[in-house]
This record gives C-alpha cells, sequence and structure tokens, in this order.
C-alpha cells in the first residue's frame, strides 16, 4: 500500500464508480406513477458527483469474502440511497439550512422544501424494493435488518437528534459540557460511522462472511467512520467551498462541538491516523484480500474533499 502512488491510489478509489453509477442511474429511471417532478429530485440529488465511498465499501467487503462484487451492486446501491435521503433531509432548513451539496444546489434549493422531503422519504423506500427485488430473499433480509438498524433511530437518525440537541436547539444542553469528547464520539458513531459499518456487513452478508469476519468489518468500519468524521470536522475548518462542494466554517463559525474544537487540528489528524492504523489492523483475518479496503481507510484520512 505505501508504494502506491497517489494516482494509483485515487483510480483504485475511483475503479468501481462508474458500474455504481451506471446501476443508479438505472434504478432510478422514471417508473409509472412515479410523478415527474419527484424523479428529476431523486436524480439530481442520487446522480449528483458523490464520492460513492459508503457503495465502494459494500462492494470491497463482499469481494474480500467471496472474490467477486458484482452481487453486491444492488446493497451498494440501497446503502448509496440511504445516505443521499439522509444529506437532503440535513440540508434541509429545518436541519441544518444549507444551499450547497456536492458542488451544486441542494434539493429543496433547486426544486422546493416538499419536493425534498419526498424526495429523501422515497429514496429510503427505493433502498428497500432493491434489496428485495434484486437479491436472494434470505441475503435481503439480513441486508434490511442492517439498514434498518443502522439508519434508524438509535443510529443515523437518533445521532442527528443528538447532534441537533448538542447545538442547543431544544433547550437545555444535557451533559455536553462535562464529557464533550464522549458526546461527539458518541454523536458521530451513529450519525457517520453507522452507515459506513452497515455498508461493510451488507457486503459482508451478500458474500456470504463468517461471523468472524463480520466482527472485524463492524472494528474496521467504526474506526473508519470516526477517521472519516474527524477529517470531516478539520476539513471544515482548513478547506474551501470550491473543493469541498458544500459551505464550510459553518460548525466552528455556529461554535458547534467538533474535533479541532476540542483538540486542535494537529491532535485530531494524529487521531483519525491512529483510528485508521488501528482498522487496517482489524482486518488481518482477510490477509492481503483486504489491500482494497485498507487503501480505501487511508484516503479517508488523505483526502482533500
Ligand atoms: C437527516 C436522518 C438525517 C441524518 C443526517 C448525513 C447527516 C445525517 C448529516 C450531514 C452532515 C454530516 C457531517 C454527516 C456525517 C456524514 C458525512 C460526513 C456525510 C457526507 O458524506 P460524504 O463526504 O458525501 O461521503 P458524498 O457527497 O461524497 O457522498
Amino acid at each position: 500500500m505505501q508504494s502506491q502512488t497517489e494516482d494509483q491510489q485515487k483510480s483504485l478509489l475511483s475503479s468501481l464508480v462508474p458500474a455504481i453509477d451506471s446501476a443508479l442511474d438505472q434504478y432510478t429511471r422514471a417508473v409509472s406513477g412515479c410523478p415527474e417532478r419527484l424523479t428529476q429530485a431523486i436524480r439530481y440529488s442520487v446522480l449528483a458527483p458523490g464520492k460513492r465511498l459508503r457503495p465502494t465499501l459494500v462492494l470491497w467487503a463482499c469481494e474480500c469474502c467471496c472474490d467477486s462484487w458484482h452481487a453486491a451492486l444492488p446493497a451498494a446501491c440501497a446503502v448509496e440511497f440511504i445516505h443521499v435521503y439522509s444529506l437532503i433531509h440535513d440540508d434541509l432548513p429545518a436541519m441544518d439550512d444549507d444551499d450547497l451539496r456536492r458542488g451544486q444546489p441542494t434539493c429543496h434549493m433547486q426544486f422546493d422544501e416538499a419536493t425534498a422531503i419526498l424526495a429523501g422519504d422515497s429514496l429510503q423506500m427505493l433502498a428497500i424494493e432493491v434489496l428485495t427485488n434484486d437479491l436472494p430473499a434470505d441475503v435481503a433480509v439480513q441486508c434490511c435488518q442492517i439498514l434498518a438498524k443502522f439508519s434508524g433511530r438509535a443510529n443515523l437518525v437518533g445521532g442527528q437528534v443528538d447532534d441537533l440537541t448538542a447545538e442547543g436547539r431544544f433547550g437545555t444542553i444535557l451533559q455536553v459540557e462535562e464529557r464533550p469528547m464522549e458526546y461527539l464520539k458518541e454523536i458521530h458513531r451513529r450519525k457517520t460511522s453507522a452507515l459506513i459499518e452497515a455498508s461493510l456487513q451488507m457486503g459482508g452478508v451478500v458474500g456470504a462472511a463468517s461471523a468472524g469476519q463480520l466482527a472485524a468489518f463492524s472494528s474496521f468500519g467504526q474506526a473508519i467512520g470516526l477517521a472519516f468524521q474527524i477529517i470531516d470536522d478539520c476539513l471544515d475548518v482548513e478547506s474551501t467551498p470550491e473543493n469541498l462542494g458544500k459551505s464550510t466554517r459553518k460548525d466552528s463559525n455556529m461554535g458547534k462541538l467538533t474535533y479541532p474544537g476540542i483538540l486542535g487540528l494537529a491532535a485530531s489528524r494524529k487521531m483519525a491516523n491512529d483510528l485508521v492504523a488501528q482498522a487496517c489492523d482489524s482486518l488481518s483475518v482477510f490477509g492481503p484480500k483486504a489491500t482494497k479496503l485498507r487503501t480505501l481507510a487511508k484516503f479517508v484520512v488523505d483526502r482533500q474533499s
């Protein structure tokens, strides 16, 4: 991995994007009964240039277990649909109130609030539809269970509620001042790491992973998820909207709880690097088969956008 140049690393990381984008395009085409405006809003947000990090994790986790990623493409798209729904809803005025996402106006700015809410709603159901239509029944059930758990009230949505609570949105801020690091870690475990862990679990399930392999994916997902969020916090301070395709310095300007806010930039980046090293160690059960996942983990801390 160390001998790879940055260009080789980037081309490996984007190697599955054309296959993922083509499947996302197929799954979001107009269907009878879906109003044209809704199809447009869904496709506007889904097909915008995202990094496709989560679908790539699904596919490589599957490949680690059964030497091929193709069977996991429906699961990869399902995770991306949930991710995009969460971005659309997070950008709404009632949540983070953002007007730029993936380098283009957010869904509610391009269309309107009601359409953005409904596009997000549709994407949740599209994820379930794709899993149950295009995977063998037993695998589909397990993938639905994983996705429901990690994107539901105790994880993605719960993490979002606690994040809003930490902003003081609902009145009293509980426990944040006494234990800011613990509170922050717990928010990000649910808001960011959960969907990353779900991606690896779903890829593993499609690839018929053993219990030990699934446990290794969980440790890896939790560690890179936290590292990903720490770097996201750092980039919010260090980067520009042109580079990130979304607004910057919003968190620090709002006095939001962030890793660089608590630890400073250098210590935050060190923490992220330590987490990535720990994540890579947790994949030892796969040996060289996990080289691509290890490369992706390194990208999480090296990324500039
Ligand atoms: C609305 C239920 C609900 C949850 C919202 C997605 C989210 C939770 C909040 C957005 C802000 C944020 C800091 C999320 C953490 C996860 C994250 C960094 C998302 C962005 O993921 P990328 O960088 O995005 O992979 P792309 O556009 O590349 O797919």
